[in-house]
């Protein structure tokens, strides 16, 4: 059973899937003292009033516009019984996605990963090192939602497609605001601690892939472990998805064309890293090991701590240079 934007999950699984709270106009205090602490997906809205994108890249022709339709962006591959994930970033002029994507209403493309908002200070070198591709001009028609600063995040980087894209269920390490500027999207999320019932076929869990939702509902059953929580969540444009770091996500585009943004932190509570430990301190086998979470997660807020106590106070430590619009630094072509 493949799993689509319009499957009826709740029939298959044998745990209830929960919808998120929502939250209108966050302030920064709500945002750290309600919905970070709750420590569950929610829903924001109010936080993209500043977007001009959600009512102008409904055609293609500011982005052509802004970005030129001469030129690259990095693209994924499309798979749509997505079994892993792979980062096969593909070159690609930009005006003939965009005609994919607007005219023809279907491509083979996922521009994913591309950078649109840098971090500050030395965090800035390290994310061009590993990113596919600069379109930062795009960030004149979108905002860092008001409830986070620069500093704070890592990274903020563009999805678009066609339609019935698939991200298959993963989990990163970082908190994530997931703007959505234009089409709607399914996500199935999992909290860290159930990384373990979502592994079928000796899946480890390592490097943030588990199995995928069309072989957890194979046959119309389920065949992971006993989950206790699960959220099936539905997201459209002008809406904020905050989800904490560690969660497992499994992302269906709706069909039709897609923009999204998201921005992932730097800046944890100790809470965020004792999450984040329960799913790295696997041992070889892919269970948790409660014995290794617990220096784990020290060792990680300390790190991380350091980091963001250095980048405030030494910005721009690292100079780097300005690249142009679609100009690549990132060094993994390939890679799986
Ligand atoms: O939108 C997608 O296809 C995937 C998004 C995602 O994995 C993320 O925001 O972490």
């Amino acid at each position: 059973m493949a799993l689509s934007f319009t499957t009826d999950l709740q029939s298959i699984v044998p745990f209830d899937l929960r919808q998120p709270e929502r939250f209108d106009s966050v302030t920064r205090a709500d945002f750290d003292d309600v919905i970070r602490r709750a420590g569950v997906p929610a829903i924001i809205t109010g936080g993209m009033d500043e977007w001009s994108s959600v009512d102008t890249w409904t055609s293609p022709d500011r982005l052509a516009q802004l970005l030129g339709e001469d030129s690259t962006v990095f693209c994924r591959r499309v798979v749509q019984d997505a079994v892993t994930y792979t980062e096969d970033f593909i070159p690609y002029r930009f005006g003939d996605f965009l005609h994919e994507v607007y005219s023809i209403g279907e491509s083979d493309h996922y521009l994913t990963q591309a950078l649109v908002f840098e971090p500050e200070g030395f965090l800035r070198k390290a994310i061009r090192s590993s990113f596919p591709g600069l379109l930062q001009v795009l960030a004149q028609d979108c905002a860092l939602p008001p409830f986070i600063e620069p500093h704070e995040f890592a990274e903020g980087i563009m999805w678009m497609g066609s339609g019935e894209q698939v991200t298959p269920l993963h989990y990163d390490p970082a908190e994530n605001l997931n703007c959505t500027i234009m089409g709607r999207k399914r996500w199935i999320l999992f909290p860290p601690d159930e990384a373990e019932n979502l592994m079928v076929d000796g899946n480890t869990g390592k490097d943030g892939m588990l199995s995928n939702m069309d072989d957890l509902t194979a046959g119309g059953e389920w065949r992971g472990g006993p989950v206790q929580v699960a959220y099936d969540i539905e997201t459209a444009p002008g809406q904020i998805l905050y989800m904490p770091a560690g969660w497992s996500h499994h992302v269906l585009s709706c069909r039709e064309p897609s923009a999204a943004i998201n921005f992932w932190f730097v800046d944890h509570t100790w809470q965020t890293y004792k999450r984040y430990a329960h799913w790295q301190s696997r041992d070889r086998y892919g269970y948790s090991d409660e014995a290794r979470r617990k220096p784990y997660s020290a060792a990680v807020f300390a790190g991380v701590m350091a980091m963001r106590a250095t980048n405030r106070v030494a910005p721009r430590l690292v100079p780097t240079p300005d690249l142009e619009v679609g100009e690549a630094s990132y060094e993994r072509q390939g890679a799986t």
